[in-house]
C-alpha cells in the first residue's frame, strides 16, 4: 500500500475512505514544523496540507513524494517551481468554497460598514444607557459602489451577489474577465486607482503573489474616500496591516473587516487596539458543508493523483498537469 500523510486534524469519516487505498498517518496535534513536516514526509508517496509551506528543502527530503493535495483554494503555501523541478504534483480545492466565501466576505463588510462588533462589544461592557442620535453611524451598503479587487471566481460570486444591494460594481483585475459576464454582474472594469477612489466598500479577493504584496498600503489607503470600508477574505500580505491600522486610527478610511492577516495566526498586535475594524480568524469558507467538500475533494484528488479510485491518473484538481506522469526528479 501507497503511504500518505494527512497533516492537519480533519473530518474523520474523510480519513476512513483515505484508509481505504493507503497507509495512513493521520496527524493530529498542533500545526506542524517544517522540520517535523519534512521528517514525517521522508517516506510517504503523497501527502495532503492545509497550509503548511511545502518547498524545496521538504521535496527533496522525501523523494517518494509525488502528490501534495491542499485543502483550500489558495496554494501560496506551495513552492511551485520547486514542485515542477521535482515533478511533483500540487492539487487544490477551488469552487467548493466560492458561495461560502462570497457570503462570508458580504458578512464582513456589513459588519464593518455598519459597526456591528464594535457596538456589541460596547453593549456586552454596559455602556448602552440610552439611544443616541449620532451613535454608532455607519456606511450605507444599498445603493453604494462595490469594488472588487480581483474578479476570479469567488470575486464573480461576491458580485453577483451585489444586485439585491442596488450597488454599483466595479472592479480591478490582472485582466478584464469575458464581456458576458462583466455584463452578467453588471460589473466596469476600472484601474486600481479609480476603484480606489470611487469605491464605497473595497473587498479583496485576488490570490497572493510576491507581485500582490501590499497591493494595499498607505498610498492606497490617501486614495480612498474617509467614508469607505475594506475587507481582506483574501491572503495576509496582500495588506500592509501596519499601514491599515494607522488608517484605521487616523480615520483615513471608516473601517476594515479582515479574515486574514500577514503572519497569522499571530497578527500584528495594534490590530487589536483599533475600534474599527472587525477581526476574525480565517474562517471565510467555515461552514460545515464546504468544509466537509473540501476535504473530500482534497482526498479526490490525492486518491486520483496516486492512481487509485475511479479517477486514477485524472485528479479534479491539478495546479501543474505538465508533471501528471513524468518520473519523479
Ligand atoms: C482554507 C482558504 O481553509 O481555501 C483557501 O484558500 O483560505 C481557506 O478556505 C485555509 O487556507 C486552510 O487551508
Amino acid at each position: 500500500m501507497q503511504k500518505i500523510l494527512v497533516a492537519r486534524p480533519i473530518f474523520p469519516d474523510v480519513i476512513e475512505r483515505l484508509k481505504q487505498y493507503f497507509d495512513v498517518d493521520w496527524h493530529q496535534g498542533d500545526v506542524l514544523s517544517v522540520d517535523e513536516l519534512t521528517r514525517r514526509l521522508a517516506d510517504k508517496d503523497g501527502a495532503l496540507t492545509a497550509g503548511d509551506p511545502v518547498g524545496a528543502a521538504v521535496l527533496a527530503a522525501a523523494p517518494r513524494l509525488r502528490v501534495v493535495s491542499n485543502m483550500a483554494v489558495g496554494y501560496n503555501n506551495f513552492d511551485m517551481a520547486a514542485f515542477n523541478a521535482a515533478n511533483v504534483l500540487g492539487t487544490n480545492t477551488p469552487d467548493v468554497l466560492n458561495e461560502s466565501t462570497a457570503d462570508f466576505g458580504w458578512a464582513l463588510m456589513m459588519a464593518a460598514a455598519r459597526r456591528i462588533a464594535e457596538s456589541e462589544h460596547w453593549l456586552r461592557a454596559g455602556q448602552w444607557q440610552k439611544w443616541i442620535y449620532d451613535g454608532f453611524l455607519g456606511t450605507d451598503i444599498y445603493g453604494s459602489t462595490l469594488g472588487v479587487i480581483g474578479m476570479g471566481r469567488i470575486g464573480q460570486a461576491l458580485a453577483r451577489r451585489a444586485k439585491g444591494f442596488n450597488m454599483q460594481v466595479i472592479y480591478h483585475n490582472r485582466s478584464r474577465v469575458a464581456p458576458e459576464i462583466e455584463a452578467e454582474l453588471n460589473a466596469e472594469y476600472a484601474s486600481k486607482q479609480d476603484l480606489l477612489k470611487r469605491a464605497d466598500h473595497v473587498v479583496l479577493v485576488l490570490p497572493y503573489t510576491k507581485e500582490n504584496h501590499h497591493t494595499i498600503g498607505a498610498a492606497e489607503f490617501a486614495q480612498m474616500k474617509p467614508s469607505a470600508t475594506l475587507t481582506n477574505i483574501a491572503r495576509g500580505g496582500i495588506v500592509d496591516d501596519a499601514a491599515l491600522v494607522e488608517a484605521l486610527r487616523t480615520k483615513q478610511i471608516a473601517a476594515a473587516g479582515l479574515d486574514v492577516y500577514e503572519g497569522e495566526p499571530n497578527l500584528n498586535p495594534d490590530l487589536l487596539t483599533v475600534p474599527n475594524v472587525v477581526l476574525t480568524p480565517h474562517i471565510a469558507s467555515a461552514t460545515e458543508a464546504t468544509r466537509r467538500a473540501m476535504a473530500n475533494l482534497a482526498a479526490d484528488n490525492l486518491i486520483a493523483a496516486l492512481g487509485e479510485g475511479p479517477r486514477a491518473g485524472r485528479p479534479p484538481n491539478p495546479i501543474n498537469p505538465d508533471v501528471i506522469g513524468k518520473a519523479r526528479s
